[in-house]
């Protein structure tokens, strides 16, 4: 650990024990519990060890779920970031609208100012709201934002009265990070320049200097060199702003602290957002080579002691009865992404998937059915629930929690309210579960039946090795006999594939615009 990050930490347990010690309770100012949504990114069914790994331990992720509420069969909207975020924030499915899929790092504002949000709703409802780490869902306005300038629309825009954002992933530029609309640490005679079509500025690329590399691209990943690996995207510029990766988990989790400290009797909303585990995996020096499992196992083991040191800033200012956490991640798992990181020599037979098929980017469960734990003391039962639940309506239930009511005809359109669910007061399961692959390709799930659309393009990708779940014939399987959908009985039970057809074809609606490629970049 860096001596700034140690000092910050040792402050924040300073803080903790003085206000124990001086005999003050944290008091919020409401019945409303703080909501912390720790949403990672990339992190699979089958990554922790609450879910059944074996070759990895999760020791703080665990107690959230002994302390909580596991569920088995949680879905994220997408299998991919920029959607599944899209839709947990916004209670749209991303696929209804253009230009939703994975964001370049310059790409505009994806959800417009003063639109009615998850984190608008709860500033109504009186909160406090920030959002700390992966954005991934666009800054400024149409042509991309000035890096040198204010930076709007934002989160600030959307309902979040806080922001300190890595603008898009950690493998894209521009690798700085953003605070309430300003790069941190930009020097003003040396301005960021970003482009993702053509090269900018003069900097050295991972495709021409391989030798520069510390970590070279397995695929894709070889544009402009940050820090000794090669990014997407070109970036020149603001060299005092830029990130160092192996810090980036220490440096999110203390913003995320800070703002628990800062607002310890608000009620706060926090969405934060890590960057693990997605790639470039970098673990501090502190977790490198400590899982066995090359540096995707490091990585998890970071996250997991990140999530420690938030519980335990909640234990210490006396609010772990008065927030409810919700954990969960933004799609499935994948272990070759584009680096050689030792990650697929280490597997050691970890399965990130579980026992579902597929991954991230996939049609298939892996890509979308994700851990998903949720823990309020006295208010969530503990325990497991085998309810067939989406992130889709955390908004909608979210509201319903802290008394909001959602009038406007657009606002939250495909989010339901399953609090009761969410809860574990009821085991009731969503009526169906839309599940999204990057290609565009829908499925649904309704009771024991999965349907996935006929789709074209490769069964495998050749770049991950992840397969993508597409047929150009209809696929149904039967989830209760054959969770890892191997057989296909479509042809078998023509009558329920009707019905999921055309189920499938009602929630899509008739006049809506369905987005077939995924990709921006
Ligand atoms: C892909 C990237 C992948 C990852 C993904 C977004 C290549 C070849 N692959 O295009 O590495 O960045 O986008 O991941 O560039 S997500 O979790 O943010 O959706
Ligand atoms: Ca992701």
């Amino acid at each position: 650990m860096d001596k700034v990050m140690l000092s910050s930490l040792s402050l924040i347990a300073l803080a903790g024990l003085q206000a124990c010690a001086s005999g003050k309770k944290a008091e919020t100012n409401s019945e409303k519990p703080n909501i912390l949504v720790i949403y990672t990114d990339d992190l699979g069914y089958g990554d922790l060890s609450c879910y059944g790994a074996t070759k990895i331990k999760t020791p703080n992720i665990d107690r959230l779920a002994k302390e909580g509420l596991r569920f088995t069969n949680a879905h994220a909207t997408s299998a991919t970031s920029t959607p599944s975020r899209y839709s947990l924030l916004t209670g749209e499915y991303a696929w209804r609208k253009a230009g939703t899929g994975i964001a370049p790092g310059d790409a505009p504002a994806i959800i417009l100012p003063d639109r009615t949000t998850l984190p608008s709703i709860l500033q109504k409802a009186g909160y406090y709201t920030g959002v700390v780490g992966k954005w991934h869902l666009g800054l400024g306005p149409q042509g991309g934002p000035n890096w040198n300038a204010e930076i709007t629309p934002g989160p600030q825009n959307i309902g979040f009265d806080y922001s300190y954002l890595i603008p898009a992933t950690q493998d894209r530029v521009p690798c700085v990070y953003v605070e309430n609309g300003q790069v941190i640490n930009l020097d003003p005679i040396d301005p960021i320049k970003v482009r993702f079509d053509q090269p900018i500025g003069n900097e050295p690329t991972g495709k021409d200097h391989p030798e520069m590399l510390r970590m070279k691209p397995s695929h894709g990943h070889n544009n402009t060199i940050v820090n000794g690996i090669s990014r997407i995207g070109y970036m020149s510029g603001g060299q005092s702003a830029r990130w160092i990766d192996e810090n980036m988990a220490d440096t999110i989790v203390t913003r995320a602290i800070r703002f628990i400290e800062n607002h310890k009797s608000a009620p706060f909303f926090l969405y934060y957002s890590t960057n693990g585990i997605h790639v470039p995996r970098t673990p501090h020096p502190r977790f490198a080579g400590k899982s066995g499992l090359g540096a995707r196992g490091d990585v998890i083991l970071e996250l997991d002691w990140c999530v420690g040191e938030v519980l335990k800033t909640l234990d210490s200012l006396n609010l772990t009865d008065k927030t409810m956490i919700i954990f969960s991640s933004d799609n499935g798992p994948v272990v070759d992404d584009g680096y050689f990181d030792e990650s697929v020599e280490n597997l050691n037979g970890h399965i990130p998937g579980g026992p579902f098929r597929g991954g991230k980017y996939s049609a298939f469960d892996a890509g979308t059915r994700v851990p998903f734990i949720i823990r309020w003391p006295g208010h969530v039962e503990e325990g497991t629930s085998d309810a067939l639940v989406s992130q889709i309506d955390l908004a909608a239930s979210l509201a319903s929690l802290t008394g909001q009511k959602v009038t406007t005809k657009d606002a939250f359109p495909d989010s339901h309210n399953y609090l009761k669910t969410f809860l574990g007061k009821s085991q009731t399961s969503r009526d169906y579960v839309v599940e999204h692959a990057m290609n565009g390709c829908l499925s649904v799930i309704r009771g024991n039946w999965k349907y996935i659309e006929p789709h074209k393009g490769p069964k495998l990708s050749a770049e991950t090795q992840i397969e993508l779940g597409n047929d150009t014939q209809p696929q149904l399987y039967d989830l209760s006999k054959d969770p890892g959908e191997k057989t296909n009985v479509a042809s078998q039970n023509p009558a329920i594939l009707k019905e999921m057809t055309d189920l499938l074809q009602t929630i899509r609606g008739t006049n809506v615009k369905h987005e077939e490629s995924g990709v921006l970049q």
